[in-house]
């Protein structure tokens, strides 16, 4: 029997090799059609993690060509069990999430206010990695869902690797760190069902909050547009916490650190969220990858804003409080630096998977405050970073690893890369200069700020803490009426998808202390027949608290389209000048053209000439772009009529808001999208060259919002 195995036929037919041409590529097929590829030229030897080379990579060893597989095959079992070990654990919140390198740039000395390394030299660059983030999906989930962001910065200075580890809002949910487990229990999946993932909008996530008033504030935030952003690059990102700064005389001086994006911020609209959720699920990481690979590079300003213990006294809020703003207009933001990234990363896994941030990891010059949840967060990332990366040695781990020198007596463990040389692995030692290892530095070691603290050992919430009202309705007051509309219309669509009516009447009841007129609009939309009272609040709502326009996106856009992207919708003979002039112009402004074309193959402008496109128009619906541009033929506008996604690709554009720029011939398609003839003062004709440029410059204010309320009323007259 074994004999019949080894028949020199099968044995010839395992080393057979013929050629084979599948379109531009060259390659082998074995005795089965399966391709094979040999190494030579630039490509290396395949070998085993043992280094042994490889000769098939394509077939196990068997026994006879259809026999059992063999239990000697050391490659195969090698690669299967390397694949099936190749999952680590994703993390419990944040899962979801886009790492990129880049450095940080200091304008000016800080020396008077803190003693850390990297803000004593003007023009000083300290190389980073950031991590952006959603916090309640899973690691597969889209990138729009309406939820906050991580922004989540390492620095590796010359005296070790300090973390911001922030978000793109500046207050938290919960005052005290033992709510966390909680609050993220009841965000995320409901235990029994497995769903919903990566939405709040569901029965435990309100029934929570509407039991937690001190989460009202945040409410606020998450409800506003700041938590469908439109891409990373046009985000805030902040702290959270304060902090503490000091100088080389010992002096303290309170910090809350702020990211300001340079491009401004910019949110989408939420049908837009969801719509662009299913076109393409990557839509933030891709935009940062791309501006990154095109040399765009993305840059926030570091702010500050600083003050010391007598305006802490003073402040209508506890500064220790997460759920508290310092607003601007009190103390304002000091710019010091700028945050530029450059660099995408390697391999996503290495660095963006296994990157492990920490709160507790601070430089000299820089200390914590008493805030109960940075204390809190101080034990837990350490924690949960020995659960994820397995091993006490996690700092081994390139991105993990500072870029300064590190000298200690710690050894030993899984997969320790460096361990202590010689034989002192202990101090204080004897042992000679040199052999003796690490010894400690005093002057330059870090201290911590010596802050007075003293009191009874007690489990209690500071009363200073107890105003969960004033500076929700402060936030609301500060939006613009569109934004307003936008807080109404997501607290609505995330009510309507709680079951208990009890839990949507909690939530009005909550409402009612923040504003009467928005409590009522929930209230009407979600069609309570009876409104309840106001939920008894510890602290009554300070209505005299001033607004803060800091706190609009709206009021603080940009002042140019640049990093944006129009989408241009072509036709086999588009005006070939016109596509130029919008070229032209918006590579002026910085901003990029998408085509947009009935085939991706593309499409014979005017002139004879060939546009490539980048989607087919089944596969690029509008909500992928900042503006829209309708340049198709008198020819081609037959074929996009009877297409349905060109009707919606127009429909969305101006029910989004959007700038559109139209070519007369684009206007059978207006009718068909329900569109008012001609549009309105954000549709621009594009008659000539001049046009163009007039429309990209319209286009910087980003959104035609006077639109809104007129396609609302449409909406309201359809349904
Ligand atoms: Fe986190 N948080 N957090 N968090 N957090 C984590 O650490 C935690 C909080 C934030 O891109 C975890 O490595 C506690 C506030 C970001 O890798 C975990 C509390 C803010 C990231 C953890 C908070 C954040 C995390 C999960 C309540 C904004 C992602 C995996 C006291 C200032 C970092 C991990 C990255 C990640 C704990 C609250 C921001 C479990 C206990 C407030 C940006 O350790």
């Amino acid at each position: 029997m074994a004999k019949k195995h080894t028949t020199r036929s099968t044995k010839d037919a395992a080393n057979e090799r013929k050629a084979a041409q599948y379109a531009d590529q060259s390659v082998m097929t074995g005795a089965g059609g399966e391709v094979h590829q040999s190494a030579g030229g630039d490509a290396p030897d395949l070998t085993t993690q043992q280094g042994i080379p490889v000769a098939d990579d394509q077939n196990s060893l068997r026994i006879g060509a259809r026999g059992p597989t063999a239990l000697e095959d050391f490659h195969f079992r090698e690669k299967l069990f390397h694949f099936d070990h190749e999952r680590i654990p994703e993390r419990v919140v944040h899962a979801r999430g886009f790492g990129v390198r880049g450095y940080f740039e200091n304008y000016e000395s800080l020396a008077d206010i803190t003693k850390a390394d990297l803000f004593q030299r003007a023009g000083e660059k300290t190389p980073v990695f950031v991590r952006f983030s959603t916090v309640a999906g899973n690691k597969g989930s889209a990138d729009l869902a309406r939820d906050v962001r991580g922004f989540a910065v390492k620095l590796y200075t010359k005296e070790g690797n300090w973390d911001i580890v922030g978000n793109n809002i500046p207050v938290f949910f919960i005052q005290d760190a033992i709510k966390f487990p909680d609050l993220v229990h009841a965000v995320k999946q409901e235990p029994d069902r497995g769903f919903p993932q990566a939405q709040t909008a569901h029965d435990n996530f309100w029934d929570f909050i509407s039991l937690t008033p001190e989460s009202m504030h945040m409410v606020m935030w998450i409800m506003s547009d700041r938590t469908i952003p439109r891409s990373f690059r046009f985000m805030d990102g902040f702290g959270v916490h304060t902090f503490r700064f000091v100088n080389a005389e010992g002096k303290s001086t309170f910090v809350k650190f702020h990211w300001k994006p340079k491009l401004g911020l910019q949110s989408v609209v939420w049908n837009e969220a969801v719509k662009i959720n299913g076109a393409d699920p990557d839509f933030h990481r891709r935009d940062l990858w791309n501006a990154i690979q095109m040399g765009d590079y993305p840059e926030w300003e570091l702010g500050l804003q600083l003050f010391d213990e007598e305006f802490a006294e003073r402040f209508a809020f506890d500064v220790l409080d997460a759920t508290k703003i310092i607003p601007e207009e009190e103390v304002p933001i000091r710019r010091v630096g700028r945050l530029v990234l450059d660099r995408c990363v390697d391999n996503f896994f290495a660095e963006t998977e296994q990157v492990a941030f920490g709160t507790l990891n601070i430089v000299p010059g820089i200390d914590f405050s008493d805030d109960p949840l940075l204390q809190g967060r101080n034990f837990s990332y350490l924690d949960t970073q020995l659960k994820r990366l397995g091993s006490p040695n996690f700092t081994h781990i390139p991105v993990n690893a500072p870029k300064c020198p590190v000298h200690h007596f710690q050894q030993d463990g899984h997969m320790a890369m460096h361990n202590p040389t010689g034989r002192a692995n202990y101090e204080p030692n004897s042992w000679d200069e040199g052999a003796g290892g690490p010894r400690e530095s005093p002057a330059k070691g870090f201290h911590s700020y010596p802050a007075a603290v003293e009191g009874p050992k007690l489990r209690i919430r500071s009363e200073s803490f107890a105003d969960h009202y004033s500076q929700a309705r402060q936030f609301y007051i500060s939006q613009t009426e569109s934004e307003q509309q936008h807080i109404a219309d997501a607290l609505t669509f995330e009510l309507s998808k709680v079951e208990r009516l009890a839990i949507r009447t909690r939530m009005v009841a909550h409402l009612l202390n923040i504003d009467r007129g928005l409590a009522e609009h929930v209230a009407h939309g979600l069609r309570l027949k009876e409104m309840p009272g106001p939920a008894d609040a510890a602290r009554p709502t300070q209505e005299h608290l001033q607004k803060s326009p800091a706190l609009s996106i709206q009021l603080n856009g940009p002042a140019s389209f640049k990093g944006r992207k129009v989408g241009a919708l072509v036709t086999d003979g588009v005006d070939s000048t016109t596509f130029q002039a919008l070229r032209t112009a918006l590579e002026k402004e910085g901003a990029l053209l998408e085509i947009i074309a009935p085939h991706v193959g593309g499409v014979e402008a005017s002139d004879g000439s060939w546009i490539e496109a980048a989607q087919q128009l089944r596969g690029g619906p509008s909500v992928l772009y900042d503006a829209v541009a309708l340049l198709p033929s008198e020819d081609g506008i037959e074929i996009l009529m009877q297409e349905p996604t060109a009707r919606d690709f127009v429909a969305d554009a101006f029910a989004h808001c959007k700038f559109i720029g139209y070519v007369e011939a684009a206007l059978p398609l207006f009718a068909k999208a329900g569109v008012p003839d001609h549009g309105d003062d954000g549709c621009i004709a594009l008659e000539g060259p001049e046009d163009c440029a007039a429309f990209v410059a319209t286009c910087r204010q980003l959104r035609f919002w006077a639109r809104e309320a007129g396609v609302r009323h449409m909406a309201q007259q359809g349904s």
